[in-house]
C-alpha cells in the first residue's frame, strides 16, 4: 500500500474561473493551484487590450478568492523571472521545483490548448488526470452523438432535444410551454426613433497596473481601454450583478430589439454576459434559471417570447456551437468553401471608412471590445463575405477584437455562420444582404456618405453591388440551394446592361476597398 500522498499541481486556465467546480469543494494541503499569465495566450491572436486586461484581472481576482478560502495558489505574472511563457514549460518547471508528483487540469475549451496539454502529459514522468470543466450543459461529444448518421445539423432539433433533456420551458417531458418551441416571429423590431434604451450597467474596475504590465511585456494589442474604469465584470459578484441587471432592465425587451442597430447605442437590451460566461465566472444554467425565475416573478412585464429567445441563445446556440466545434475540429479551421483569398480591408483595424454601418460597428468594437450578434453577423461579417476575404483573416479579427472571443465559439460563428466557409454545416445559407436589410434593422444609412438606394455610381452603397457580385461569382455553388434560388431569379430578370453595370461597380469597389 502506498501511504505517501501525492503532491498535486492543478492548472486553472484563464477561462476556467469556475469557483463551483468540484475541485474547490474542500481544501487539501497536498494540492496547489496554478494560474499563469503567459505569452502563448496573449500572442496567439492580436487581442483587444480589454480582453487581455479583463482576463488577467479576473484571473487575479480568482486567485485571491482561492487564497481567501485557504487554498494554496501559485500565480505567475507575465514578467516573472521563471515564466517560460508556455503552459508545458511552466508546469514542468513547477513540478520539479516544488516536488509535485501528480498533475491535474480541466479539459480546455480550445483545441489548440487541449492538444498542447495532451501532448505534454503523455510524455511526462508524473501521473496526471484531466477533469471536465463542469460548466456546460453538454459534454464535448454530445452533439456529435445526437446527430450521428445525419447529414445536416439543424439547430432547431438540437434545441428541442436540449429543452426536453433539461426540462427547460416545458409543460411535461415532450410539450413546450405555451405550445410552441420558437417565438422568433414576435421578435426583431427596429428601434423606434423616440425610444431611448436603458443605460448599460458598467463596472469601474481599476486595471492600470495590469495594462502597464501588458505594455511592458510588449504584448501587441488593439483597441482602447479606460484603465481606471474598466467596464466588464471580473468577479463572480459583478457577473451576478450584471445578470440581475439584465433580468430587471433588459429581458422584457431582449427579443424585440435583439437585431436592432443604432449609432451610439452599443448594448441596447443585450445581456453582455458572454465574457462572464465564457471565462466561467457564471454558468449557463444559472443564467437560464435566473431569467426563468425573473419571468415567473414578473410575467406581467416580461412576455414569454422575450424569455424563450434568450434561453434559445444559451441552451441552443451556445451549446450547439461548442458541439460543432468538437465534432469538426481540427478540419473546421481549414474550411474555405468559396475559396476566398482577399485580405481584410485596413479599416477593420481603425474604423476609418465612409460606410456608416461599418464605421459604427468597428469603432464601437474598438472602444468596448463588444458588438452584438447582428452587428457581427450582418455588418462586419456580411461585408467580409461579400468582399471575398479569406476566412483565416476574418477569424483572426474576430478572435482578437471581442472580449468574449474564444475559438470554440468564435470560429463556429465566424467561419461557419457568418462566412459559410463550412459549406453549410452551421447555417443553411450564407448570411449576406444588400443595404435593404441594414436599413430595415438600423438607422445607420441616414447618416452615411453612401446612398442606400443606389447600386451604381460614386455614392452607391457598396453593399448593393457587392451583394449581386457575390451571387454572380458563386452561382455554381449556390444556385441549387433551395433557400437562395429565388435570388437568382431576380438576378436573371435584370437587363444585361444593369447586370454589367453592377458588376463593374463591384469590381471598382473591390479594387479600391481600402478607400471605401
Ligand atoms: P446576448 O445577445 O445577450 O445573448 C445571450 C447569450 O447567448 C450570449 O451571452 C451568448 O452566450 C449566447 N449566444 C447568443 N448568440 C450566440 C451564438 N451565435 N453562438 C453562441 N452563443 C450565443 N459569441 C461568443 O461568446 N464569443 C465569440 O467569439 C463570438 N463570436 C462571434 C462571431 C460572429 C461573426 C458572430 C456572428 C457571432 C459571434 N458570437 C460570439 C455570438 C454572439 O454574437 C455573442 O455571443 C453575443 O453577441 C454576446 O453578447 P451578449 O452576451 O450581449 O449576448
Ligand atoms: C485569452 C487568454 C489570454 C489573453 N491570456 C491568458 C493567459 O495569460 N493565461 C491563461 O491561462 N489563459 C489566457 N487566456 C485564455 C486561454 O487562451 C484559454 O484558456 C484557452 O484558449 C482555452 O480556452
Ligand atoms: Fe451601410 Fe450602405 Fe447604409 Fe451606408 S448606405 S450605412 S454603407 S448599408
Amino acid at each position: 500500500m502506498n501511504l505517501k500522498k501525492d503532491r498535486t499541481l492543478r492548472l486553472i486556465l484563464g477561462d476556467q474561473l469556475n469557483i463551483h467546480h468540484s475541485w474547490f469543494g474542500s481544501v487539501d494541503d497536498a494540492v496547489t493551484y496554478v494560474l499563469m499569465e503567459i505569452k502563448s495566450e496573449t500572442d496567439y491572436a492580436t487581442h483587444h487590450i480589454q480582453k487581455v486586461a479583463g482576463i488577467f484581472a479576473a484571473m487575479r481576482a480568482f486567485a485571491a478568492t482561492l487564497k481567501e478560502l485557504n487554498h494554496q495558489v501559485i500565480y505567475l505574472h507575465l514578467s516573472d523571472k521563471h515564466n517560460a511563457q508556455q503552459f508545458d514549460l511552466n508546469i514542468a518547471y513547477l513540478m520539479q521545483q516544488h516536488a509535485f508528483t501528480h498533475f491535474e487540469y480541466q479539459e480546455p475549451d480550445e483545441y489548440r490548448v487541449d492538444e498542447h496539454l495532451k501532448a505534454f502529459v503523455q510524455h511526462a514522468s508524473f501521473s496526471y488526470k484531466a477533469y471536465d470543466s463542469e460548466h456546460f450543459y453538454t459534454s464535448r461529444n454530445e452533439l456529435g452523438n445526437f446527430f450521428k448518421g445525419k447529414k445536416t445539423f439543424l439547430l432547431e432539433s438540437f434545441y428541442r432535444y436540449m429543452r426536453k433533456k433539461h426540462h427547460v420551458l416545458m409543460i411535461n417531458d415532450t410539450e413546450p410551454l405555451h405550445g410552441q418551441w420558437n417565438f422568433d416571429h414576435d421578435n426583431r423590431e427596429k428601434l423606434p426613433k423616440d425610444h431611448k434604451p436603458v443605460a448599460p450597467l458598467l463596472f469601474s474596475n481599476k486595471v492600470s497596473e495590469i495594462v502597464e504590465e501588458i505594455k511592458n511585456a510588449n504584448v501587441k494589442t488593439i483597441g482602447t481601454i479606460d484603465a481606471n474604469n474598466f467596464i466588464w465584470p471580473v468577479t463572480r459578484k459583478q457577473s451576478l450583478a450584471l445578470l440581475d441587471f439584465f433580468n430587471e432592465h433588459c429581458l422584457s425587451l431582449f427579443g424585440t430589439f435583439q437585431d436592432a442597430m443604432v449609432p451610439g447605442e452599443w448594448s441596447l437590451y443585450h445581456s453582455r454576459l458572454s465574457f462572464a460566461m465564457n471565462i466561467k465566472l457564471i454558468s449557463p444554467k444559472e443564467v437560464i434559471d435566473s431569467a426563468i425565475a425573473a419571468y415567473e416573478k414578473n410575467s406581467a412585464m416580461i412576455a414569454f417570447n422575450q424569455l424563450e429567445g434568450f434561453v434559445r441563445q444559451i441552451i441552443g446556440w451556445r451549446e450547439y456551437m461548442r458541439g460543432i466545434y468538437w465534432l469538426k475540429m481540427p478540419e473546421y479551421a481549414k474550411l474555405n468553401y468559396f475559396e476566398h483569398n482577399e485580405k481584410l480591408p485596413d479599416w477593420y483595424w481603425t474604423g476609418k471608412t465612409k460606410m456608416n454601418c461599418l464605421k459604427n460597428a468597428i469603432q464601437q468594437s474598438l472602444q468596448y471590445a463588444y458588438a452584438h450578434h447582428i452587428q457581427r453577423l450582418m455588418i462586419t461579417g456580411n461585408f467580409a463575405l461579400l468582399a471575398g476575404v479569406h476566412p483565416d483573416e476574418v477569424d483572426a479579427w474576430y478572435l482578437g477584437i471581442y472580449i468574449d472571443a474564444f475559438e470554440w465559439v468564435e470560429i463556429t460563428n465566424t467561419r461557419g455562420m457568418s462566412q459559410f466557409a463550412d459549406g453549410g454545416i452551421v447555417g443553411s445559407k450564407p448570411y449576406v444582404s444588400a443595404s435593404a436589410y441594414i436599413h430595415k434593422m438600423s438607422s445607420y444609412c441616414s447618416g452615411c456618405y453612401y446612398n442606400k438606394a443606389l447600386k451604381t455610381g460614386d455614392k452607391a452603397c457598396p453593399f448593393n453591388s457587392l451583394y449581386w457580385n457575390f451571387y454572380d461569382r458563386h452561382e455554381s455553388k449556390l444556385a441549387k440551394n433551395p433557400r437562395i434560388g429565388m435570388m437568382y431569379n431576380v438576378w436573371k430578370r435584370m437587363s444585361p446592361q444593369d447586370k454589367a453595370d453592377i458588376l463593374t461597380q463591384a469590381e471598382k469597389y473591390l479594387k479600391q476597398i481600402n478607400e471605401l
